[in-house]
């Protein structure tokens, strides 16, 4: 497990280990006021400015500083039976940021923005793991000003590729924990044939490769059915053989589709779901990609759909395609299962945006923004690596993640008995939970990550007035 985020970074080759130690000491006290300034998290004056002299040397990359974080995501990810690495693309707005320079503007001139396609691996139970990547796309970047005739362009030359390349990022992991079930999700972006292609060619060459559930984007002709108009995917999935049902509640939420080809939003309110699950094998017609002829791949399909929308609503509809053999329902469920995973990225995604306020940031360069953020990225996953600790392991002594200044300060607070000890790990959570705004009534259950990030800035600051006063 992971004691401290020093671990995560503590192996980090950044060309002189002075440089290394100060990365340390810089994520300690991020992760420890993950709401406030990088000035205000670091405190002092001179602390504040040799963070600022890490985040803007060049001698560094963004991927050295997450390099020892993915390296121990891996050691997490080969002590489970199966893990999901979810992938998705967030954009960050740095508009009002007149001064940085080198952030790409992106479709008028007013907007300047970066991206970053993530990994994110969450074991199946939905403990969070760590990244594997988090990959910055800057498009002022040369390469990313593409225009046009986007059939011709190889696929190598469109940003879709990153989908791609994650896809390989996350068979390497499979390759690397051969024990463990490596299952590569995405949403409708990531349906590009090439990742089908690729999973095939590993499986030809008997290689290990990531099995891979993706949200199907496009309605593809199918050349296993070959009767005039129904040779289409998704009619072809409806009229398949019901499996079973599947049931669950849904929040409230808004959505996107496709009408007469463009995309409008969707509303839907809380209500309770009844999915009509069907399944089948099924092999596509191989895309035209120039210069280049790609191999026909069979896979399965599933489509998951409500069956009595209440009037008015747009039924609740999945149709995911899967490397994995889909026969029984139970097979069908567990793929619908996983791919529900994928919900953990966008919490992650938020967790960073909102909770540790990186659009905030203020630095002179892209880079070092980049390299800030990536930071961050770590501590984020930490906010929710422990938010879920406190869930599943809640009689861990609390020391194994807090230090005894913060501990004790945020009892003393609470004004909960120094007789008492050491809290639990899932006490010390509410506690932090409660200081963070959740109210903790009886059937309030947990915090969730945004009262823990706002009560994780509050006990730093507890901590930092228990060491001054405390004998
Ligand atoms: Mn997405």
């Amino acid at each position: 497990m992971s004691e401290s985020i020093t671990d995560e970074f503590a192996n980090a080759d950044l060309g002189d280990s002075r440089r290394t130690r100060r990365l340390c000491k810089v994520s300690l006290a991020l992760n420890a006021a993950p709401t406030a300034s990088i000035s205000n998290a670091c405190g002092g004056w001179a602390d504040t400015m040799a963070a600022y002299r890490l985040l803007n040397s060049d001698d560094f990359s963004a991927a050295d500083l997450l390099a020892p974080h993915a390296a121990k995501t891996l050691e997490r990810c080969a002590d489970q039976l199966c893990v999901v690495v979810a992938q998705d693309t967030t954009e960050f707005d740095f508009s009002h940021m007149k001064e940085t320079q080198g952030l790409g503007p992106l479709n008028d001139e007013g907007r300047r923005d970066f991206f970053m396609h993530s990994l994110y691996a969450v074991s199946e139970q939905g403990l969070p793991l760590g990244l594997l990547d988090a990959k910055i796309i800057n498009r002022d970047d040369a390469s990313f000003r593409s225009t046009g005739k986007r059939k011709q362009m190889a696929i190598e030359d469109k940003e879709s590729y990153r989908w791609v390349e994650g896809y390989r990022r996350t068979t390497q992991l499979a390759r690397e924990i051969p024990g463990c079930e490596v299952f590569s999700v995405s949403d409708r972006e990531g349906d590009i044939f090439e990742v089908y292609a690729d999973w095939l060619e590993a499986k030809e060459h008997e290689q290990g490769a990531a099995e891979w559930i993706i949200r199907a984007n496009q309605n593809r002709a199918l050349v296993n059915v070959v009767d005039g108009d129904s040779d289409k995917l998704f009619s072809v999935l409806e009229a398949a053989a019901a499996l079973g049902e599947i049931e669950f509640d849904v929040r409230a939420h808004s959505g996107t589709k496709k009408m007469d080809g463009k995309w409008v939003k969707t509303k839907r309110s809380a209500h309770r779901v009844q999915q009509v699950v069907r399944a089948m094998k099924i092999t596509p017609r191989t895309p035209y990609r120039k210069g280049k002829r790609l191999k026909e791949v069979s896979f399965w399909a599933i489509l998951a759909e409500e069956g009595n929308p209440a009037a008015g609503e747009e039924p609740v509809r999945w149709l995911l395609l899967t490397s994995k053999e889909v026969v029984t329902f139970d097979d069908a469920r567990r793929i619908i299962e996983l791919y529900l995973r994928r919900w953990d990225i966008e919490v992650f995604h938020r967790v960073l945006k909102t909770g540790c306020r990186v659009e905030r940031i203020q630095l002179m360069s892209a880079e070092a923004l980049i390299r800030a953020v990536t930071i961050y990225a770590v501590v984020a996953w930490r906010i929710l690596y422990f938010t879920h600790l406190g869930r599943e392991c809640p009689e861990m002594p609390c020391g194994c993640v807090f230090q005894d200044s913060e501990w004790k300060a945020a009892c003393a607070v609470v004004k909960r008995p120094r007789e008492k000890g050491e809290p639990s790990l899932e006490e010390m959570i509410r506690i932090v939970g409660k200081l963070g705004g959740h109210l903790g009534r009886k059937g309030d259950g947990m915090p969730g990550p945004q009262c823990i990030w706002q009560g994780l800035a509050r006990v730093r600051d507890f901590a930092i007035a228990w060491d001054v006063y405390q004998v």
